[in-house]
């Protein structure tokens, strides 16, 4: 039974493989085309996302750690004693360890689909700081799932930092804070990162580089359905373009067809006009009454806003 399990297990693609597949194939198949920024981030594309956020034009890491720096004692001011730091999604810990350093928080809840990674950062953390208690929950943290017991009864604090809830459309980070609302329960506080907007040749530059780095991770998407789902893009035919949408105020990003192609992907052809694009992504920029607004809207109200000197990025505290 094991052996007839293998066989045909060696011809069905994983869950997560096949999730993939459907959608890339519905967004190349649909007019406009286009595709979910959440694939970005295979471990090339982690890697390539870890450069940008080093780069001198790629403002958003370096000045949201510069808040959660030198806010840390007002940050730390607002949080209830005992309290659980619930983190959506984790990436690196460096802004995580911020908090924690300034915050004392008696639990730390790292929340991830990639159970890997989670279990990595987990190992690190429970090193660097012996008092707090780490319980990592393997889960998509854009839907329902249930905190650990071991927390229960203890204040909860929210953390999403990065502006991720930028590259959300707006009805989509509403149902986000909702469903956060819902697992932290009433009472709690959110701690979100979000960019503002600002000079519009900043935000050209930042999605811009001139090191090409983000052009490399807008293509490795291309790359990762050749490997993943026996596509043939070519790469050399693409180009990267990043423009702000000034009535949507967003960064879109998309690969753009040098000449009129067809690509074959999954038993099906795929054509390309010259100049057709793949819209890839939107970085939501937001004005602080506009993300307030919103927060409202989904069941928030918002306690504090601290913004770097220039106003470029904001860390917002927000109540149930
Ligand atoms: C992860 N996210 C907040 C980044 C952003 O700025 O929207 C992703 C990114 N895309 C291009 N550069 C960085």
């Amino acid at each position: 039974n094991v052996h007839v399990n293998a066989l045909a297990n060696a011809h069905l693609p994983d869950a997560k493989t096949s999730a993939f597949a459907s959608d890339v194939l519905a967004g190349l198949t649909q007019q406009p085309k286009q595709l979910s920024p959440k694939y970005f981030y295979d471990a090339a594309g982690s890697d390539l996302f870890e450069q940008i956020t080093r780069l001198p034009e790629y403002y958003p890491t370096r000045t949201e750690l510069g808040i959660l720096r030198d806010r840390g004692a007002e940050i730390a001011a607002i949080i209830p004693e005992d309290a659980a730091l619930i983190e959506f999604g984790a990436g690196a810990t460096t802004k995580v360890r911020l908090l924690l350093e300034n915050c004392g928080f008696a639990a730390y809840v790292p929340v991830d689909i990639s159970g890997d990674f989670l279990t990595a950062q987990a190992e690190s953390l429970r090193h660097d700081f012996p008092d707090l208690a780490v319980h990592p929950v393997i889960a998509d943290f854009t839907t329902a799932f249930s905190l650990p017991r071991a927390i229960d009864g203890k204040p909860k604090v929210g953390f999403f930092p990065g502006s991720t809830i930028g590259n959300f459309e707006p009805h989509e980070a509403c149902r986000f804070l909702r469903s956060a609302r819902e697992i932290l329960g009433t009472g709690a506080l959110m701690i979100v990162g979000v960019d503002l907007e600002k000079d519009e040749r900043i935000l050209h530059a930042a999605y811009n580089d001139a090191a090409g780095v983000t052009a490399r991770f807008n293509l490795n998407l291309l790359l990762r359905i050749n490997r993943e789902l026996g596509g043939n893009f070519d790469l050399s035919a693409f180009a990267h373009r990043a423009i702000y949408n000034r009535e949507q105020h967003r960064i879109e990003m998309h690969l753009v067809a040098r000449k009129p192609q067809t690509v074959r992907l999954l038993g099906t052809t795929i054509a390309f006009r010259a100049g057709e694009s793949i819209h890839t992504e939107n970085s939501y920029k937001y004005s602080i009454a506009r993300f307030g607004a919103l927060a409202r809207g989904s069941g928030w109200s918002v306690q504090t806003v601290w913004t770097d000197a220039s106003e470029m990025f904001s860390v917002q505290a927000l109540v149930a």
